[in-house]
């Protein structure tokens, strides 16, 4: 049991098990890692599909006779393993020319390489088949207040976004983008930090209808926030387009722990976020694993990624069909919470002429929801 399956739509970044451990303090503790080797494995322990950046496949400055050699490698272990290409995105990190960002960054010439790469991905994403076009502001931000005029970055940010869609809509390709907000790291702050402010910033869009967000849960916790109320209100907003799924323990540096390590509680409830609110796409991790492990260690964790979400998932379902949960909801008036606040034909006059019900009562009455939260760390503790 907790064995993957096609059905549960499994993703990796090539780069999560790619990752050789190199952090700000010490060297890569494993060798570089083949794309083509990351994608065999992955197949091997029952993953679905992959995502990648531009220069997982292909490295930063190769020539075209090298690029196409590599992606033809790639394109068959494609073929051979049946990995499906669910996503993919753009390295606008790495090279120094990014150092003050991509899409945002003070100087021009920066800015029209940024897209010039990122179209250029996007001709490889589409004909692999990638849906969603995943992009983080990686260094989209500043250190000092002064060095970046937010508001005037927000406007090079929406045009990258609008010259973005002109160009997927022109091609006519079928791929949606997915911001992927982060507070913090590796620039000291970056712009769009949070969902909240990736959401309403997309409304801002020429074509918002082709931009959503791609949370990631360990970026949520450095901000402090609950990551599965966020997942809650993209899907409200019908704008959860991809997840990141990984482990954090609060606000700290972005550990991408494996999925289910660090905050245990909130994985529980992002894993019963997704299936309240009918999440169909691909069940994506990225994660790292930590520097002390060799390359049996990262299958160990890429593994353990699926083994916690399936049973979480279990968990979460019994927690759901569990007639003493069921109580306990209604209890705690979850089902009135459904009903409109007016009734059909109320206006806010019905109010205004309406008589106070009974504040006195209704305020010391207890809302049981200490028993309700009880029984589902029962079921996470695994004693029910
Ligand atoms: C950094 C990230 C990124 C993004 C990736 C996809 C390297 O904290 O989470 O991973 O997920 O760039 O756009
Ligand atoms: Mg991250
Ligand atoms: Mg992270
Ligand atoms: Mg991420």
């Amino acid at each position: 049991t907790y064995t993957p399956v096609p059905e549960d739509k499994f993703s990796f970044g090539l780069w999560t098990v790619q990752y050789p451990g190199r952090d700000p303090f010490g060297e890569p503790t494993r060798p570089a890692m083949d794309p083509v080797r990351a994608v065999e494995k992955l197949a091997e322990i029952g993953a679905y599909g992959v995502n990648f950046h531009d220069d997982d496949v292909v490295p930063f400055g190769s020539s075209d006779a090298e690029r196409e050699k590599i992606l033809d490698a790639f394109k068959k272990s494609l073929t051979d393993t049946g990995m499906v290409v669910t996503t993919a995105t753009t390295n606008l990190f790495g090279h120094p020319v990014f150092k003050d960002g991509a899409f945002t960054s003070n100087l021009r010439d920066v800015r029209r390489f940024a897209l010039k790469k990122t179209m250029r991905n996007i001709d490889l994403a589409a004909e692999l088949g990638a849906k969603v076009y995943v992009a983080w502001g990686g260094r989209e931000g500043a250190e000092s207040q002064a060095s970046k005029d937010v508001m005037v970055a927000l406007d090079r940010y929406k045009e990258a976004f609008d010259v973005l869609g002109d160009y997927v809509t022109e091609k006519g390709y079928d791929l949606r983008f997915a911001i992927e907000p982060k507070p913090n790291e590796p620039r000291g702050d970056i712009l769009l930090p949070t969902i909240g402010h990736a959401l309403a910033f997309i409304e801002r869009l020429e074509r918002p209808e082709l931009v959503g967000v791609n949370p990631e849960i360990g970026h949520e916790e450095m901000a402090g926030m609950n990551a599965a109320a966020g997942y809650a209100q993209a899907m409200w907003q019908g704008k959860l387009y991809h997840i990141d799924l990984n482990g954090q323990n609060g606000p700290k540096y972005d550990q991408d722990l494996r999925f289910g390590a660090g905050n245990v509680r909130g994985a529980f409830w992002i894993v019963d976020t997704l299936l309240a609110g009918g999440y169909d796409g691909p069940v994506h991790f990225d994660f790292k694993t930590p520097r002390t492990e060799d390359d049996n260690g990262v299958w160990v964790s890429a593994e353990a990624c699926m083994r916690n979400y399936l049973i979480l998932r279990e968990k979460a379902q019994a927690f759901r069909a569990d007639p003493e949960v069921q109580a306990a909801l209604e209890a705690s008036h979850l089902p009135e919470l459904s009903v409109p606040t007016l009734a059909e034909g109320e206006t806010w006059q019905t109010l205004v002429d309406a008589a106070d019900p009974d504040v006195e009562t209704i305020g010391a009455r207890g809302m049981a929801f200490e028993r309700l939260d009880q029984l589902a760390l029962e079921h996470l503790y695994g004693i029910r």
